[in-house]
């Protein structure tokens, strides 16, 4: 029987997103998940970047870090390996995942540790004012490009298959019972978890609006017979749809990085007793002096 609840993992600090952000809904399906999962704020390390989505790390009650652009991934994996018995929750936004911080994403993916990444997909820059992210589409008009993106939207979905990830789920922030559901799947999944999540952001991108994503988005829970273990079946359904599809597109059964990792301690680091003894130390130093 479930005795956390959502309130547990609210810390009464007013987000200053805008009226209307995609991100609370993302914000409540993670409170929402942790209390379904039966977690105390303690069990749990929200781990963010930066951005407006960044912000997430502080509205929520457990463990968290407010890190630098980019590096919520580096952070979060160290988190984990610190202490593995802690549910670790990295999230930021597009730019932050897909931008300046694609190739820890990438390396995370393909490391497979297990942890839960969820991208507040806005596919623009929301903190530094509407600029074009690599998930704007081209032809997108912003303050950065007012002649319209030259350049190809990137897609995340493929890209986390073609990477390595084992849990590849994307949702809408409006869907919060998929949402909720999709990121309890994920922290239950044994091994590196991505939702990328369509987060409208209603000040600086007037392309992507709810309504744009109620009318172009199609459940794959809709797509009689889809299959998430095959491969194949999901890069073909992203390709046909233009990968504007929610629910999780592929998820595959393999050892974690902390199961391969030799000798790796059964205790959390975190838990152990670290202290150097003086003379141990010496030898230490000595050895490369
Ligand atoms: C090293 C570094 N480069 C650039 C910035 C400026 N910056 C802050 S947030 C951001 C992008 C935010 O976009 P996204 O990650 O999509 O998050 P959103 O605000 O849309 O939620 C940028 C470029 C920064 N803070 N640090
Ligand atoms: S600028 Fe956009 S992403 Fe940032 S809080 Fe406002 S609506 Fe959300």
């Amino acid at each position: 029987m479930s005795t956390s609840t959502i309130k547990d993992f609210r810390n009464g600090v007013k987000p200053n997103w805008c009226p209307g952000c995609g991100d609370f809904s993302v914000q409540a399906a993670i409170q929402r998940s942790a209390a379904n999962l039966n977690l105390s704020p303690e069990d749990l390390a929200v781990i963010s970047g930066i951005g407006c989505s960044g912000r997430i790390s502080g509205y929520i009650r457990s463990y968290g870090l407010h890190g630098i652009h980019g590096r919520a991934l580096p952070i979060a994996q160290g988190v984990k390996m610190g202490n593995r018995d802690l549910t670790v929750v990295a999230a930021g936004g597009d730019g932050d995942g897909f931008a300046i911080g694609i190739g820890h994403t990438i390396h995370a993916m393909r490391r497979n540790m297990d942890i839960t990444y969820i991208v507040m997909d806005n596919q623009i820059y929301g903190l530094t004012k509407g600029q074009t992210s690599p998930r704007s589409e081209d032809g997108f008009i912003t303050p950065s490009t007012p002649e319209g993106s030259i350049e190809k939207a990137l897609s995340p979905m493929e890209m986390a298959i073609t990477s390595g990830a084992s849990f590849v789920a994307q949702c809408f922030s409006a869907d919060i019972k998929e949402l909720t559901a999709t990121i309890e799947a994920g922290i239950q999944h044994k091994g590196f978890s991505i939702i990328n999540v369509y987060s409208p952001c209603v000040t600086y991108n007037k392309v992507n609006t709810y309504d744009w994503f109620k009318e172009n988005l199609t459940k794959l829970s809709d797509i009689e017979g889809y299959d998430a273990s095959n491969r194949e079946m999901a890069m073909n359904t992203l390709m046909k749809h233009n990968s504007l599809v929610t629910g999780v597109v592929y998820q595959e059964m393999k050892p974690s990085y902390q199961e391969l990792v030799k000798g790796y301690a059964k205790r959390p680091l975190a838990h152990m007793n670290l202290e150097l003894q003086p003379k141990l130390f010496d030898e230490l130093v000595n050895e490369f002096v």
